[in-house]
């Protein structure tokens, strides 16, 4: 963690203002104007739907034995269309599961009530990125249906429920008698998926099956969200990282600090007192304390992480030191409170209160990657 923390300063400080204010500490944070270094800010954390509940459905219900070839790559154009939940209820009061509600589309059972089409089918196309995917942490379905169900990807089996085992054929019965469509959520598809899915477009087909020829209802919906990878660090590690400080209001009187700090590290406490009364090493107890606010947020740590999508969570850490005394050198630690949890123990110097004069210091990336280049770094700043 902390070698991917070092990684991440190396990044451009477009410009450093020397206004008779040093700092010394851990290396600055600061963010690539082009943003392709450093922490990189993730966009989204947010799962992709690979294919919504409600969705469009292809669906056949002539009660006839389609046999097997209409799980793989086949023409449906003959097949009707409707939007799920699709299905019936042969008294006409409809039927609704919690996940996905009531039918959207009625399809036939036949003539005769008591000898209703024992196998209804379905399908669908589900489009996505290959790539996207596989790099999925986990793919999971979300089911409501009525009695039993088959799906398939790409002709391939890939989940089967309140069915028995075996060989499927138009006559097989579902194992369940259900009055109302069972839900099944957050079924860990992620295995199958990934081993079946292609790039572009993929067939998905669905046979569901009465448990009786009588059987009152038939109900069929579904969902498939992948879920990104999410890192979290290392348990125990809760010192502050990247640590900046930046200037926030008069740099006579005041200072402010940004950091990251692992997940659940919320608290955010700074700790500021005149550099003198730091003796041996020692923060003395006496020193003025400062509340600041923390977010979670998503980055990417280095170029790899960003092109395997494999984000670190975090949060961010801001507080301001104020009613500070001009020209003095203070020492200051950033943490949550906990006393394991206090960073080192850096030093800074408030501006002059007479006016002085200032110049700009231009300088690029440092394209450091190692404790050893910010030591150059720190140097070359000061
Ligand atoms: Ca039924």
């Amino acid at each position: 963690m902390n070698r991917l923390f070092k990684q991440a300063v190396s990044m451009t400080l477009a410009f450093v203002m020397v206004l008779g204010i040093t700092f010394t500490g851990m290396p600055a944070y600061a963010e690539d104007s082009n943003g392709d270094a450093g922490l990189l800010q993730l966009q989204s954390l947010e799962p992709v739907t690979l294919l919504a509940g409600n969705s469009t459905w292809k669906y056949l219900d002539h009660g006839t034995d389609q046999g097997t070839v209409w799980r793989s790559v086949y023409d449906d154009s003959t097949w009707a269309s409707g939007q799920a939940p699709l299905g019936y209820k042969d008294n006409g009061t409809g039927v609704s599961s919690k996940q996905f509600g009531a039918l959207n589309t009625n399809i036939s059972y036949g003539s005769n009530k008591s000898m209703k089409y024992r196998t209804s089918y379905f399908r669908t196309n589900v489009t996505v990125n290959k790539e996207e995917i596989t790099k999925s942490d986990k793919i999971m379905g979300n089911f409501a249906f009525d009695d039993g169900a088959v799906l398939y990807l790409n002709g391939k089996e890939i989940y089967r429920e309140a069915m028995p085992a075996g060989e499927i054929t138009f006559q097989t019965k579902s194992s369940t008698n259900l009055s109302d469509p069972n839900e099944y959520t957050k079924v860990d598809l992620t295995e199958v998926v990934k081993a079946n899915l292609k790039d572009g477009n993929n067939e998905l087909s669905a046979e569901v099956h009465q448990s009786s020829d009588g059987s009152s209802d038939l109900y069929w919906d579904m969902n498939l969200i992948a879920y990104p990878v999410v890192e979290t660090v290392e348990p125990g590690i809760g010192k502050p990282e990247s640590i900046a400080l930046t200037f926030n209001g008069n740099p006579q009187t005041s200072m402010g600090f940004n950091w990251y700090a692992p997940e659940k590290v919320t608290g955010t406490k700074l700790e500021v007192v005149e550099a003198s009364k730091v003796v041996n090493g020692q923060f003395p107890v006496d020193a003025q304390t400062y509340e600041g606010t923390s977010v979670t947020t998503s980055v990417y740590m280095t170029k790899a992480d960003k092109s395997a999508k494999k984000p670190v969570v975090l949060t961010s850490h801001k507080v301001i030191a104020d009613k500070l005394q001009p020209g003095t050198e203070y020492a200051y630690r950033a943490g949550d409170g906990q006393a394991d949890n206090w960073s080192d123990i850096g030093t800074f110097t408030t501006e002059s209160s007479s006016n002085q004069a200032f110049k700009f210091l231009y300088t690029t990336d440092s394209q450091g990657t190692t404790e050893g280049d910010f030591d150059i770094w720190n140097h070359t700043l000061q």
